[in-house]
């Protein structure tokens, strides 16, 4: 049956960290995917929340000498103050403290019990709190840090170790039936290439999985035994369907599940198998996006580089800052994020292209005493290409938005954009207005026709500017009506009311950079200041890794070759083989120190050094160069 409806969700955040750019960027991309739902006449449903319970929770609670309760109840109104900012329509914020989600836990537990897929036994393994996951050593790519320890393979940080007794869920027993439904579904999980992971996972065999913990005590008390508690992602998961319990016949299956690339297992391996066992249909659709990277590193609080939401907004506009999130992220890769950029995109795209256009366009039309525009019967042929690009534009745009190529679809819009731009320098109005009315008229309706569209399917991305954008040619948006059929038809039969908007729809971005850029350095110990002629004396080169290969007898070296273009192809050693896999440099352009004197390491002569910068979490990261240069390109 065609309900005509559409579920999205996000991941419930944890409220141990405030909203950040990463969390919003989630949010986003279901407000849009709604708004979108919304446009082509669905009935939509949008939910987001946050995720309480568990040790990192109750961690940092301690740390903080609240209750975990308390901390939750103190950061739940940031998200949903940022998610009002940021015009995120969500209809239910789900708190997994909600007593009508606790009890939804408690009954799915309760019917797994009675189906005998749940048993009791003990836990003795290793355990990540940041992931709150179970690591298995055996069969994980784990690795140590330089005192042993081991670190969590997803997220870096050091691993627990865990002994306790624990009720296990029988996940092996749906390890067929789910390797039948990726087979069956081979959509199931966008971007395509991510299932490949899901699926190699799930064939190698699935384990029982740990449903309870008994040395938490913050969380939902597991039926029959409250001295544990319900595993945090047992708990969590079930989100999606606590928050629809009164109407699930009609919401469920969700339509689409918005996570990061981070929580992908716990979305495409157990959330399945959960649902498997309580007998309902599995989601539609996983949309597995990736991280949004600040100067290229993955935003975490230790580095300090969590970019706040709040403050980006009140900078450069809300609307600015989301259509930038989208268009700039692609969403099956990792994306950098850099003020430049978004200045850059907000003047170039907004402000110059599509908000001049307008501007001139009205200024023009109404300087010229056009203020009603009619239809135009009989177009000339500029108009009629003109015309056909339009439908175009909204067939890419469409067929962008609707396989979750949201970056795509806004690039593709953008250039239809600019190509009106072209039209309307080409016709010359300003002179054409002196000279034959008619023709006038026709340039400014095929302009208002193109903006027209143009605003509707961005409406999704910039609700109220471009609300304000119909506004200023006399039309307005009505949800409910099909716009989709509307843009499909492209029937440029229009008439336009033309209104100067008060303000400009995208002012040109004041620049914050330099401000940034002019705060003085913090003051910090460092070796004495050199002359220009002294650091002169060092030869920083840019060189291809072309192969990277473990040293006999160091469990630290690597032996690299170097390709450094004119100065041929080096051997030089990089003591970073417990930190980077040879991969993670592999035919990667990084930086050389060129003039060092070589030095004996391992029976062997290195000829020049690899430059490395520490993070805040101690892990090394190459340098390299923004884009690709020549081998043996020298900095300065
Ligand atoms: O994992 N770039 O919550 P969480 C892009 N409670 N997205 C990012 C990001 C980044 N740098 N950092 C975080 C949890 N995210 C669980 C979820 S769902 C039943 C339970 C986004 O607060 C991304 O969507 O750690 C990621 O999956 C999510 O925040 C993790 O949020």
């Amino acid at each position: 049956m065609n309900k005509n409806k559409f579920y999205v969700t996000t991941p419930i955040y944890y409220v141990n960290a405030k909203p950040h750019l990463g969390t919003l960027y989630s949010t986003l991309l279901a407000d849009v995917t709604a708004r979108w739902n919304k446009l082509q006449g669905k009935k939509v449903f949008f939910l987001t929340g946050t995720d309480e319970h568990g040790q990192k929770v109750a961690e940092r609670a301690a740390e903080l000498g609240v209750t975990p309760q308390a901390m939750a109840d103190s950061q739940v109104p940031h998200f949903q103050e940022a998610w009002k900012k940021y015009e995120l329509e969500y209809d239910k914020f789900i708190r997994t403290t909600d007593g009508y989600h606790k009890k939804n836990v408690i009954e799915w537990i309760e019917k797994l019990q009675d189906q005998g897929d749940i048993y009791k036994s003990h836990y003795s393994g290793w355990y990540c709190v940041p992931d709150e996951r179970f690591v298995t050593i055996a069969s994980e790519e784990v690795e140590k840090d330089e005192s042993g320890n081991y670190l969590c393979p997803q997220c870096g940080r050091l691993l627990t170790e865990m002994s306790e007794e624990s009720y296990f869920f029988r996940l092996s027993a749906y390890q067929d039936q789910l390797v039948k439904f990726y087979e069956e579904h081979p959509n199931f999980i966008t971007p395509k290439e991510r299932a490949n992971e899901v699926i190699s996972f799930v064939k190698s065999g699935l384990e029982d999985l740990s449903i309870s913990r008994k040395t938490v005590s913050w969380g939902i008390p597991f039926p029959g035994d409250p001295k544990h508690t319900v595993y945090v992602w047992g708990d969590a998961l079930n989100n999606y369907v606590s928050a629809i319990k009164g109407e699930r016949d009609f919401w469920w299956p969700a339509d689409l599940h918005i996570i990061g690339k981070d929580i992908i297992r716990f979305h495409a391996v157990y959330w399945p198998a959960f649902l498997m066992a309580s007998g309902l249909e599995l989601p539609k659709k996983l949309l597995v996006h990736g991280y949004i990277l600040v100067d290229e590193q993955k935003m975490s609080k230790s580095i300090g580089n969590v970019v706040d939401p709040v403050k980006l907004a009140d900078w450069y506009g809300v609307e600015q800052v989301r259509y930038y999130l989208v268009r700039q992220m692609s969403v099956n890769q990792d994306g950098n994020f850099s003020l430049k950029d978004l200045e850059g995109k907000i003047s170039s795209d907004l402000a110059n292209n599509l908000g001049n256009l307008l501007n001139r366009t009205i200024t023009l039309a109404l300087n010229n005493g056009l203020e009603t525009v009619s239809p135009v019967e009989i177009m000339e042929a500029d108009g009629v290409v003109l015309h056909e690009k339009c439908e175009e534009a909204f067939r890419s745009y469409w067929d962008g938005m609707n396989h979750y190529r949201y970056h795509l679809a806004l690039t593709d819009l953008f250039k239809f954009v600019s190509e009106v731009n072209v039209y309307f320098h080409a016709q010359k109005p300003w002179v054409v207005a002196k000279e034959n009315k008619e023709l006038f008229e026709e340039i400014i309706s095929s302009v208002c026709h193109s903006l027209y569209s143009v605003a509707i399917m961005l409406w999704p991305v910039m609700p109220k500017k471009m609300e304000e954008l119909l506004r200023c040619i006399g039309h307005e948006l009505e949800l409910g009506a099909n716009y989709d059929e509307v843009l499909r038809k492209n029937l440029w039969n229009k008439t336009f009311v033309l209104k100067k908007s008060k303000e400009s729809l995208f002012p040109k971005p004041e620049s914050r950079l330099e401000k940034i850029e002019e705060k003085p350095a913090e003051k910090e110990i460092g070796p004495e200041e050199i002359a220009i002629n002294d650091f002169a004396k060092v030869e920083l080169l840019v060189g291809t890794i072309v192969s990277c290969d473990p040293v006999e007898g160091s469990d630290k070296l690597y032996k690299l070759s170097v390709d450094l273009g004119k100065r041929g192809i080096r051997t030089i050693f990089a003591g970073v083989a417990k930190l980077l896999k040879p991969e993670e440099l592999l035919k990667k352009q990084g930086i050389f120190v060129g003039n060092l004197k070589p030095r004996k390491m391992m029976g062997d002569v290195s000829h020049g050094m690899m430059l490395f910068a520490k993070d805040g979490d101690g892990n090394f990261q190459m340098t390299t160069v923004a884009g690709p240069v020549d081998n043996g390109a020298r900095l300065g």
